[in-house]
């Protein structure tokens, strides 16, 4: 049976891999952080076979003693400050944790793993706002890097030595630059999540209004339980490489919420959104859209939602979890 330690684990992301995982045949082990972390029992409810072990990306000394019990074939580095926004109110932090917490675990596995014929293979959440004020368009793993961000930059740092690490010392080392991936897990602080979640609240007449910041950005938006196959595909390979994961398709926010207050039975949805300069960015990635044809070619990875099927799926699981939670509070 493989062994496989999940960092993140109670992300959006670590939790669609750790039951992927399982569903493979996979002992898997999700990397906790905290003394009493809420997530925990969140976790292992959703997928029992699930075990925890303690350790947290600005730790080195957890790291090693997260490998040398759990002893996995290969490690999922999913943890970071993942939001934007935060990286740029809290940017030494960022850099701490999404960037010197790749050069902590990649230590880690060099110590454990032992200098030749390391047996352990890594996979880095790469992003696509690595590519930030992008230098062409579509972009694949040629296109250089322009982050526009505490967050792209630190993830750049951690690209970067991904690659360092598998040139220098021969580890099994791979990145997934996935371009934004959501789901109905998806955090509340991310633009999609926000405005499903609203909506749903907003059609239950339990809200009024959404407040948001730049309307004009385009993504390249996946369903988040299609992407983590991906970053396994990787690791299969028998050579470690970098692949771009998206869908080739790039929507507004404003497209974004077309297609969603038309779902909810609404012609326009200018009267329930205002701006808010609090959400707008000092510097802002306006244009993301991948070409995940590498991937296609050589793991054979092709996305099954689409960006209609994506929406849909946010709202409906939203309208139906704040009508439960709003009948239990009658
Ligand atoms: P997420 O939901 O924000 O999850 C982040 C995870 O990191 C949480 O489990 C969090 O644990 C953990 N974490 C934060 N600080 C930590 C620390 N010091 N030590 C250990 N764990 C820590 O992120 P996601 O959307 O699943 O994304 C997964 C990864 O892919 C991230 O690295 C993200 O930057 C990257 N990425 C995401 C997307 C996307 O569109 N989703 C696209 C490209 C790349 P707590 O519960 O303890 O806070
Ligand atoms: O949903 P967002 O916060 O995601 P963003 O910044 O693209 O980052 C996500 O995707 C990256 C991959 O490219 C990941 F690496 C990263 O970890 C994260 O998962 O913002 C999307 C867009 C931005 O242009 C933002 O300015 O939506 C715009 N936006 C407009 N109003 C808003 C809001 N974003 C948020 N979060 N909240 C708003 O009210």
């Amino acid at each position: 049976m493989k062994r496989a330690l999940i960092t993140g684990i109670t992300g959006q992301d670590g939790r669609y891999l750790s039951e992927f995982l399982t569903g493979k045949g996979y002992q898997v082990f999700g990397m906790i952080r905290g003394q009493n972390n809420p997530k925990a029992k969140l976790v292992t409810d959703e997928n029992p076979r699930l075990e925890l072990v303690e350790g947290d990306l600005r730790d080195l000394g957890s790291l090693i003693a997260a490998l040398e019990q759990v002893q996995p074939d290969e490690v999922y580095n999913l943890a970071a400050i993942s939001f934007v926004q935060l990286s740029f109110r809290q940017p030494e932090l960022t850099a701490e944790i999404t960037g010197l917490g790749v050069l902590r675990m990649l230590e880690a596995i060099r110590v454990v793993g032992g200098m030749e014929n390391n047996p352990i293979r890594f996979y880095q959440a790469s992003s696509s706002e690595m590519f930030g004020k992008v230098r062409e368009v579509p972009q694949t793993e040629a296109t250089p890097f322009h982050p526009r961000s505490p967050y792209g930059v630190a993830k750049v740092f951690g690209h970067d030595l991904t690659v360092n690490y598998r040139e220098a010392y021969g580890i099994h080392a791979s990145s997934g630059i996935l371009f934004n991936h959501e789901s109905p897990r998806r955090g509340h602080e991310f633009v999609t999540r926000k405005i499903t979640s609203s909506l749903a609240r907003i059609k239950l007449g339990l809200q009024e209004s959404i407040s948001l910041g730049n309307l004009e950005s385009r993504r390249d938006w996946g369903y988040a339980g299609d992407y983590v196959e991906a970053m396994w595909l990787m690791l299969q390979q028998d050579e470690p490489d970098d692949y771009v994961i998206s869908t080739g398709e790039t929507h507004s926010i404003r497209e974004f919420l077309d297609v969603a207050f038309h779902l909810a039975g609404y012609d326009s949805w200018e009267p329930y959104v205002t701006h808010d300069t609090r959400f707008d960015r000092p510097s802002e990635v306006d244009l993301l859209i991948g070409s995940a044809a590498k991937a296609k070619e050589k793991l054979g990875w092709e996305p099954r939602v689409n960006f209609e099927g994506l929406v849909k799926m946010m709202y409906e699981a939203d309208l139906e979890a704040e009508a439960r939670e709003a009948s239990r509070e009658q």
